[in-house]
């Protein structure tokens, strides 16, 4: 395990996104680690946080080892004040518009909150006297256009959704400051992962929340899209444990963070109705409005790099994330209705 100490004192971590799927989880994995964590958080209308709630209850955490900051991607100034006040050992980059389909309807604010504030926060790096480590949150979606099937760090970059643009704009930019300003610089080049923690409006969430419903007698229907796309699908706890470790390695480089299993969207419909034992047959429809305008070619990755470099090896299979997330569903549904 690495020092979680730099000379004696404690390691301090800032995220970015830290109400999202991922950034809960890794904010745990670091408090467990001893870490202090700083998370930046914008202003919604409402305060609470859904992912974090159990952690911002709990009076010997919060204000203690984890902080919450005000702050907008959009907003350069607070960014700088809250790095300057936090002097973070590293940054885990991971806020912005993450939904691909949406990309396509809201390119400008997706390009403007990916693309340009992953530089606004390099800029910021780029001045401090201190020496940060960076995590960028990249995505398989950077090679969309596909020409080789699994793709390397070496796979050139063909995205296929506005999204992935803006995500290779940054992955670039990523290794643009760690080529010329020496930056710690890691590019995470993460594909789809899941968790009960994912939210509602992505595919396996969307399928295991309304598999609940229908089992317990609150649905009768799951409408998708495109059930023929093929996705290589991991879990997000052990994609933020690849973060981590990539930021401790001596030299800064870019990994790839993959299963190298290929599944498509029908395989995750059948795994989460085998779960809870009903006909996907009965209960499946169709709506050719959430198709796509384009859909990416074959993501599949080939995470040798990692596993080489780093030692990095998911630990949880396909069907025990349907299964987790089905589970996981039904008890918060029962929950909510006890
Ligand atoms: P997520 O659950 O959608 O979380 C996104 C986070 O970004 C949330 O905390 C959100 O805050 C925050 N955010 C969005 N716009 C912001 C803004 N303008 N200012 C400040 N914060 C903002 O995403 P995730 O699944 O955890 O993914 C984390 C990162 O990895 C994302 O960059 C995503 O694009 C990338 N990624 C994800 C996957 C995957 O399969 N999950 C794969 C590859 C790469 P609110 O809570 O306020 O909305
Ligand atoms: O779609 C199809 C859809 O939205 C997966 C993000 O985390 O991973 C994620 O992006 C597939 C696509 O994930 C519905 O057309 C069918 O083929 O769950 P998704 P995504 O687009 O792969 C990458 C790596 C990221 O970086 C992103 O941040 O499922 N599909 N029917 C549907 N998708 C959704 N959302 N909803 C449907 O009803």
């Amino acid at each position: 395990m690495a020092e979680t100490t730099v000379n004696g004192s404690e390691r301090v971590a800032l995220i970015t996104g830290v109400t999202g799927q991922d950034g809960s989880y890794l904010c745990e994995l670091l408090l467990k680690k001893g870490y202090k964590v700083h998370g930046i958080v914008r202003r919604t209308s409402n305060v609470q946080r859904l992912r974090l709630e159990h952690l911002r209850t709990m009076p010997e955490v919060y204000g203690k080892s984890f902080f919450l900051h005000y702050g907008d991607l959009s907003d350069a100034t607070t960014l700088r004040r809250i790095i300057h006040l936090a002097r973070p050992d590293e940054i885990y980059h991971l806020a912005g518009q993450s939904h691909v389909g949406l990309s396509f309807e809201i390119p400008e604010s997706t390009c403007e909150e990916i693309a340009m504030a992953t530089l606004r926060l390099l800029e910021i790096c780029r001045d401090q006297p201190h020496p940060i480590h960076f995590y960028h949150a990249s995505t398989s979606e950077i090679f969309g256009f596909v020409k080789e099937s699994p793709q390397t760090e070496e796979t050139p970059f063909r995205p296929s959704s506005p999204y992935g643009c803006a995500k290779a704009f940054a992955t670039d930019m990523g290794r643009v400051y760690r080529a010329g300003y020496n930056l710690f610089v890691c590019n995470g080049i993460l594909y789809n992962h899941e968790s009960p923690r994912r939210g509602e409006n992505f595919v396996t969430r969307k399928i295991s929340r309304q598999v609940a419903r229908i089992k317990l007698g609150m649905a009768d229907k799951l409408t998708l899209g495109n059930v023929h796309g093929r996705r290589d699908w991991g879990h997000a706890q052990d994609y933020v444990e690849a973060m981590w470790l990539m930021l401790q390695h001596p030299t800064p480089d870019d990994y790839i963070v993959a299963t190298g299993k290929s599944h498509s969207v029908m395989d995750f419909v059948e795994a989460a109705f085998a779960v809870v034992g009903l006909p996907w047959e009965k209960h499946l429809e169709f709506d050719r409005s959430i198709e796509r305008p384009i859909e990416p070619a074959r993501l599949l990755g080939d995470a040798g790099k990692i596993e080489r470099v780093i030692g990095w090896k998911p630990k949880r299979t396909f069907e025990m994330l349907a299964t987790e997330m089905v589970e996981a569903d039904l008890a918060d549904l029962a929950d909510l209705r006890s």
